[in-house]
């Protein structure tokens, strides 16, 4: 960990500032400091005023939050239905002709669904959620591309106060089965197909290979998207469309607790295992609404806000479906790839929409700007007044590049930092009150205690230290499903006292925070998590493979790439291509190395642990730094002279 320090402290920042424009100010719900005074003075206190200005309940709560180390419930005493808030309470204002999502599919077709339209289908179906056996307490797990549907079909299973668990549908069959094993879901609802980069991927295929691997499923719904041929298991499988005919019209939201689990959502680990984040009710949606409305200045009756993740990553279940939508916010919402039928389709979807909040991840503004200024230049962007970033450290240039192209020079940057863990968001700006150095996510939100610590735990005030929360939250993960040994080992047991989030992170002059990436070997591959466990084991399940070391290395691009240093079986051979293709079966495209590296050794201490500290230096191309505990010295030499004369891939 020492290293992981030392690197923190090496890595400059900028010093360049900007202030809130003063006509953003003007309209801005936070435009001083009493939301940051009023949390410091008083925290339970705080946040139970959001919980009761933000939310409808129908048992008010009267405790606030019960904190026993490391775990915390937060308004449990009392009541309220999710997709209520989400949906009911906007209709019975009169609001019902208010558009949710304008849905753009990405072959340029496209839907409007108003909160009238969304809570007619969430009733449906819940409705057939339950008559296919579903109920409270269960889990259902979710695999679609981005479509309304999937936030019908998570809002239907908050109405009844089943979990679901949304498994991103470009994960392979064998991440799905795994995920579905897990949580012993009952159901399944998936696609036939969806849209990417012209094409229909098929995701009932992949489904189907899934449910063999496991023997909790009992009804399988198919949405129908990408007209795509597939196979219907009798009595198993259900078109959505033939199910949602038939249903009942009403399903009264039912009251749950405060602390029923709302969703897991699995993130990798250290540990090859996927975790499944545990996400319960009052907390996380109290979170989720407030940060929504600040964070974002949210304003339902003018903005149109877009968020680029999929649902399948928290970032979509927070703010796509869960913030916004209890704000009543008006969305798009985009099926496809941003470079279909051209580079410049995100802008020609701001344009269309007329877009004012737009959150994208630094891996597609890299992206964006591998594709030149000309693609937003030919599209009118004026309509947007906010501009967000998430999922990993966001670079100086990429910072100021969003800046003047897609902000135009007058939109506040938030760069929001959170996690799965943390439910919402975290560190941020206030867009009405901070100002911004690029490249800063600035301080913690209201309501929130963030502080950096030294390896002995020691608060550190100026410089590079581990990044720790040191006070609950709402929106804070309730635990890891079937394994709370994990829980506290992972997040509780670094720093006494402390959450530690896994990032290092550095406080300059004038206590912003600097987020600076993971400092464990969990990698950050264009804003997703995988760890290096994971792709590891998938080299290795291939018969040819004797043992691997994966490394994130830094990737202009993506963040961090993949790079595999890979030892074969006695005598076999095998190709580079059908072991990246191997991956990708195992775990998904997104997990495929970049590089592999064959080699006959991987270094390792003496007691037979792989140095993968070394590996990364001779990724990056840095002279190593301490070898005095590995075995055998000659092997890193071999693969850095290798490494300097092999060019990489892509
Ligand atoms: C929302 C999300 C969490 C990890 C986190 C960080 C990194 C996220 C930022 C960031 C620097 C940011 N959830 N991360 N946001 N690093 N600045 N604004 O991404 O569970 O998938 O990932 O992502 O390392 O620990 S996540």
């Amino acid at each position: 960990m020492s290293d992981n320090l030392q690197a923190i402290e090496a890595l400059s920042y900028e010093q360049r500032k900007f202030s809130p424009p003063p006509t953003f100010v003007q309209s801005a719900h936070v435009s001083d400091m009493s939301l940051y005074d009023e949390a410091a003075a008083d925290h339970e206190g705080f946040w139970a005023r959001q919980a009761r200005e933000l939310l409808d309940w129908s048992v008010p709560f009267t405790q606030v939050c019960e904190w026993d180390l490391p775990y915390s419930e937060w308004f449990a005493d009392g009541k309220l239905n999710v997709s209520f808030n989400c949906l009911d309470r906007h209709v019975l204002a009169g609001r019902g002709d208010k558009v949710a999502f304008y849905w753009e599919g990405e072959p340029g077709d496209s839907r409007v669904v108003t909160y009238s339209d969304l809570l007619d289908e969430v009733q449906k179906f819940a409705n057939v959620l339950k008559s296919l056996g579903v109920a409270k307490g269960d889990r259902v797990n979710i695999y679609l591309p981005m479509i309304p549907e999937a936030a019908v079909a998570m809002l239907a299973c908050a109405r009844i106060g089943a979990a679901h668990s949304v498994v991103f549908g470009g994960f392979s069959s064998q991440a799905l089965a795994d995920r579905i094993n897990d949580a012993e879901a009952k159901v399944l609802i998936t696609a036939d197909g969806g849209w990417r980069r012209g094409e229909v991927f098929p995701l009932k295929n992949q489904a189907d290979d899934a449910v063999k691997l496991t023997t909790t499923i009992e009804h399988v719904v198919v949405v129908k998207r990408g007209n795509n041929d597939i196979a219907m298991q009798s009595g198993r499988d259900h078109w959505y469309h033939e199910l949602m005919a038939k249903a009942d019209d009403v399903c009264v939201a039912e009251p749950m607790d405060a602390e029923q689990l709302l969703f897991l959502l699995y993130t990798s680990g250290t540990t090859g295992k996927p975790k499944g984040i545990m996400h319960t009710t009052g907390g996380y949606l109290t979170h989720v609404t407030y940060t929504f409305k600040y964070v974002f200045d949210h304003h339902p009756e003018t903005d149109i806000f877009w968020c680029t993740a999929d649902v399948g990553w928290i970032t979509g279940h927070s703010y796509i479906v869960y913030g916004p939508l209890a704000n009543g916010a008006t969305q798009v919402m985009y099926e496809g790839v941003p470079n279909f039928p051209a580079n410049d389709r995100m802008w020609s979807i701001i344009e269309k929409y007329k877009a004012t909040i737009f959150y994208t991840a630094p891996t597609a503004i890299r992206t964006f700007m591998k594709w030149g200024t000309q693609e937003p230049a030919k599209h009118d962007l004026s309509s947007l007044r906010l501009i967000g970033s998430v999922g990993e450290p966001i670079n100086p240039e990429a910072w100021m590049w969003y800046q003047e192209n897609i902000g135009g020079g007058k939109c506040p940057i938030i760069d929001t930092w959170w996690q799965t863990e943390t439910g919402g968001i975290m560190i941020s700006p206030l867009p009405g009150v901070t100002v911004t150095k690029p490249g800063s996510a600035t301080f913690p939100v209201p309501g929130v205690g963030a502080e950096l610590v030294d390896e002995e735990g020691n608060h550190v005030s100026k410089g590079g230290g581990y990044l720790t929360l040191t006070k609950p939250w709402p929106g804070m993960l309730r635990g890891i499903w079937g394994d709370q040994k994990r829980y506290r080992e992972t997040y509780w047991s670094r720093f006494a006292g402390r959450y530690f989030a896994g990032d290092g992170a550095k406080l300059d002059d004038d206590g912003y925070l600097w987020l600076l990436g993971r400092v464990d070997d969990v990698m950050n591959v264009s804003g997703h998590r995988i760890s290096t466990t994971e792709v590891e084991s998938a080299l290795v399940s291939h018969p040819s493979v004797a043992e691997a070391a994966v490394v994130g290395a830094n990737d202009a691009m993506t963040g961090q790439a993949i790079i595999a240093y890979v030892t074969l079986r006695g005598g076999l051979e095998v190709n580079e291509q059908v072991l990246r293709e191997h991956v990708a079966t195992e775990i998904g495209s997104i997990a495929k190395p970049k590089a592999i590296y064959f080699t006959p050794d991987l270094p390792k201490t003496r007691s037979g642990k792989i140095m993968r500290r070394l590996l990364r230096d001779v990724a990056e191309g840095r002279n190593l730094g301490d070898t005095s505990t590995l075995a055998d010295v000659s092997v890193v030499s071999e693969l850095q002279r290798r490494a300097a004369e092999t060019p990489s891939e892509d």
